[in-house]
């Protein structure tokens, strides 16, 4: 650690230096005044919140054990896909978290979360309002945007804000905004350090580390509750989630998501290992051709706390913290997610799933069945405008544009070989299976459903920014795909516009 000595890096946190310096500790490198790309500080930042929260809470080590005994399976089973996943570059990073979630709770919280995450390249995608199912918040997904970034690594946090103004009780929630409007949940140092990358342009290597472990102490459990036990009775019998965002002195992840090759596999092992899971898997169903994103996770553990008035004894408990996997297919254009919707309403309004699990397997089996109604085949979702894919020049059309003048026709191209579609994957959220995992985990698994009041204005202001729009990137996506294919080929012309 002789670097550490030479560097001014000296308000490093102990924990971070140790998970991360081992594996990047070229005195050097950490000496360096050239500033690291925001992807790098991402990676650092996944894998210090990783650690973190394996420490924090073991159940979600045992998840992670399963997962990857899962996808080894999954894995020895399919060379194609092991082969394809290689080709991919995601093979040494398949067990890597891909997203975490937090909750916060003022507007200011929210114009600093924003600044913090652009230090590590990540941007507000998409709105999703949450109070449509009874909980009190409206969320964005912060997350990296260029293709190129995304496959460094794809790690995005699910991030919401509370909404006191639906807390009906006015004493209440003037109480609630006193309190929240008195903690400060970043460091002094860590501001400085987002300051310093919004001025300068960058981070050094020595200044991420630092960064990333200020950071880290947003994000970090706190057991003691920042006010008495009587308030938070008051404030978790108008909404546990209050409760939960109001009564501590920061955002504490509340959970971290790994990707799963198989998650039916890893819903159904979890309780032979001691992990008990939420009644369904949230979004579409089990198809061949993996469609948007399928989500599952286990119950919020109870964990003791202690309130202000009661000097540092473990009195209460609170239920806030989870572990969740997830398994990401195409993403589904405007036309395609409208028949998503409308078959996932069709199958929320014939089946309700009560809470402890009552008609689950009902639920799941007509999920599949309506699902039916929906192709399962990359050839016809293309064809049918109903997902993105990205297009490239096979070596079959570069050799034959060589010899002559090809056809237009993307169809035709495709037909003969020349033009080759990859799926698109979806690297957003669902609104209702967000719903659910947040239900699932305030111990509310029966599903509910309320008029929306959604107020993504409000939500804009308070960002600092308006949130983009996750169909403009895909559409740009595959549209900018198709474009060079067609210019590789030797084709320019308007009818690139009638791909959907
Ligand atoms: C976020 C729940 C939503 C997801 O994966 O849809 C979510 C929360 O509980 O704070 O993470
Ligand atoms: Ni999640």
């Amino acid at each position: 650690m002789i670097c550490f000595q030479k560097v001014d890096i000296h308000s490093v946190g102990g924990f971070v230096k140790d998970i991360i310096l081992p594996k990047r500790n070229d005195p050097e490198f950490l000496m360096s005044s050239a500033f690291v790309s925001t992807d790098r500080i991402r990676s650092l930042f996944t894998e210090a919140m990783s650690q973190m929260y394996r420490t924090e809470v073991p159940q979600y080590g045992t998840l992670i054990e399963l997962v990857a005994d899962v996808n080894r399976e999954v894995l020895a089973a399919n060379p194609e896909l092991r082969e394809r996943l290689n080709r991919a570059g995601e093979l040494a990073r398949i067990d890597v978290e891909r997203h975490g979630a937090i909750r916060l709770g003022t507007a200011e919280e929210l114009f600093t979360i924003r600044r913090l995450f652009a230090v590590m390249g990540m941007q507000a995608v998409g709105y999703y309002d949450l109070s449509v199912a009874g909980v009190p918040v409206h969320s964005t997904c912060f997350r990296p945007i260029d293709e190129a970034a995304l496959s460094v690594n794809p790690f995005r946090v699910f991030t919401s804000l509370l909404r006191l103004e639906l807390i009906e009780d006015e004493t209440l929630r003037a109480e609630a905004e006193a309190i929240l409007a008195k903690r400060r949940i970043y460091t002094p140092r860590a501001l400085a350090l987002i300051e310093r990358h919004e001025q300068a342009g960058g981070l050094t290597e020595a200044e991420a580390i630092e960064f990333v472990g200020q950071a880290l102490e947003t994000f970090r459990w706190h057991g003691e509750a920042t006010v008495s036990a009587e308030t938070y009775k008051r404030l978790h019998e108008a909404h546990r989630l209050i409760a939960d965002v109001v009564s501590f002195k920061g955002p504490h992840i509340n959970h971290l998501t790994p990707r799963t090759l198989d998650i039916d596999e890893v819903q159904r092992r979890m309780p032979e290992r001691g992990i008990t899971p939420k009644a369904v898997i949230e979004g579409p169903p089990r198809r061949d051709c993996d469609i948007l994103l399928r989500q599952t996770s286990f119950k919020a553990l109870e964990e003791p706390i202690a309130f202000a008035d009661e000097a540092g004894r473990k009195q209460g408990t609170h239920t806030a913290r989870f572990g969740e996997i997830e398994q990401r297919g195409v993403a589904l254009t405007a036309k395609g997610r409208a028949r998503y919707d409308q078959l996932l309403a069709s199958v929320r309004g014939e089946v309700q799933v009560g809470a402890a699990g009552a008609k689950a397997t009902d639920y799941d089996n007509e999920l599949a069945e309506r699902f039916k109604a929906l192709p399962d085949s990359w050839d016809a979702m293309r064809r049918e405008g109903l997902a993105f894919f990205r297009y490239s020049a096979a070596p079959a059309g570069l050799a034959a544009a060589v010899r002559g003048k090809l056809p237009s026709d993307v169809e035709a191209l495709i037909a003969t070989g020349y033009l080759t579609s990859d799926p698109i994957v979806y690297e957003d959220f669902l609104p209702v299976s967000a719903a659910g995992i947040f239900q699932s985990n305030l111990g509310m698994d029966q599903q509910q459903n309320y008029a929306t009041r959604s107020n993504r204005a409000a939500f804009e202001d308070a960002l600092g920014a308006s949130v983009q729009d996750e169909l403009e990137l895909y559409a740009e996506l595959q549209s900018g795909s198709l474009d060079a294919a067609m210019t590789m080929l030797g084709i320019a012309g308007p009818q690139l516009k009638t791909v959907a």
